[in-house]
């Protein structure tokens, strides 16, 4: 994901039309100081020169405050200067401007109705602003959108929302409960003569309002009691990036920096059991798995992956572990190539287990590289 729903929370566009401030500088410093989340340059009245010049003085400023700096409707222009983002409306492509822009760079598209959103979110879009909410001086041809509309739309996207038009401090409580991420201003920012005090209200009132589902994600693998690797790092990671972690405990092992003393496996029938348990309630988006000793185990996975049409798996095949103790029977790798890794969408072996995976020597770059591609056709990845 390249954008998180927080980062949308008070997403703030420029128009210097009603600046009150000096410059757009300070009223953008301003504005990230006192908390918004995300910055789009929009100046529909300059020409492309002094659009370029004036984003190359409101980048650095975004940079500063760690705020995704996004460009409204010059795909050319993001592309040039080098912007986290650009935004566009129904008159451009997203298909067109995600294949220019390549798969990095956030894409934000404007919604006007649930159709433009399915479409827009098919094509690429990373995020929608969908209004318009209210109406507005800073865009006159706005096409108006309920609050119910809004929720329908939300209900039916994934990707996040931030509604937008006429937004105020007085009136974002009205959009409690309909899903979006954050709220997109611009007057109620820019033309602000108190800057700060008006950002840090909006702030306030956008954290109030916003709902938005946690990213899940499940870890299959053993229990490391030290916690540096297996069950307890995945989920330290999760939940270090916003993810809702669960977990099915594969064997518990007695282990820490110097070495493995123990491995308890679980039986067959228990992790079925467990697996049942997390996919018919908090369903995961991803599934990680790890350390899997015997081909019994495995079976069950790969097993219960295919009843619950599980997507998003990410493979670590965890042969040896870093202090060299040996993890999984060669049976066990056996059954793990032929029936695991061809369900994977992205594999993450070491090095060693990278040499057992491609049956090659890897001693440098171009033969990390090879070993990758070998990994990859022979394993056919998802
Ligand atoms: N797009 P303010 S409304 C840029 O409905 C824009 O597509 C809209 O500015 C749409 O916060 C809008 O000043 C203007 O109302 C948002």
């Amino acid at each position: 994901m390249k954008i998180y729903n927080s980062q949308l929370r008070l997403y703030g566009i420029t128009d210097r039309r009603w600046l009150k401030e000096k410059d757009l500088e300070t009223a953008v410093e301003k504005t990230l100081q006192a908390g918004t989340t995300i910055i789009q340059l929009r100046e529909k009245e300059l020409d492309d020169l002094s659009f370029e010049q004036l984003a190359l003085k409101i980048q650095p400023v975004c940079k500063q405050y760690h705020v995704p700096f996004i460009i409204n409707d010059n795909v050319d222009l993001a592309i040039k200067v080098h912007a986290d983002g650009v935004h566009i409306g129904q008159d451009t492509s997203v298909k067109e401007t995600r294949k220019k822009i390549g798969p990095y760079m956030i894409l934000g598209a404007t919604a006007h109705n649930l159709k433009e959103a399915l479409e827009a979110q098919k094509e690429g879009a990373d995020y929608l602003g969908v209004g318009a909410i209210h109406q507005t001086d800073t865009k006159k041809d706005t096409v108006p959108l309920s609050l119910d509309e809004l929720k329908q739309i939300s209900s039916q996207i994934s990707i996040p929302l931030v509604a937008i038009g006429g937004l105020k401090k007085e009136n974002i409580h009205e959009l409690k409960g309909t899903g979006i991420s954050g709220v997109a201003i611009s007057s109620g920012i820019f033309s602000s003569e108190h800057i700060e005090e008006d950002t840090m209200a909006l702030k306030k009132e956008a954290e109030q309002i916003v709902s938005y589902k946690r990213p899940t994600a499940l870890t299959i693998a053993g229990s490391d009691a030290s916690g540096g690797a297996g069950m307890q790092a995945d989920i330290k990671t999760m939940i270090s990036n916003g993810v809702y972690a669960s977990s099915a405990i594969t064997a518990l092992t007695a282990q820490n920096t110097t070495g493995v003393s123990g491995v308890l496996e679980v039986s067959p029938e228990f992790l079925a059991l467990q697996l049942d348990a997390i996919f018919t309630d908090i369903y995961p988006d991803a599934v990680k798995i790890g350390m899997v000793s015997s081909s019994q185990l495995i079976e069950i996975i790969v097993s219960k992956l295919k009843q619950y049409n599980v997507h998003n798996i990410v493979v670590d095949p965890v042969m040896v572990a870093t202090s060299g103790a040996k993890l999984i029977s060669d049976e066990a790798i056996v059954t793990l190539k032929e029936k695991l890794l061809p369900l994977a969408s992205v594999i993450t072996p070491n090095i060693p287990e990278a040499e057992v995976l491609s049956k090659l020597t890897i001693t440098n770059k171009e033969e990390m590289i090879e070993a990758a591609q070998k990994i990859y056709n022979t394993y056919r990845v998802a």
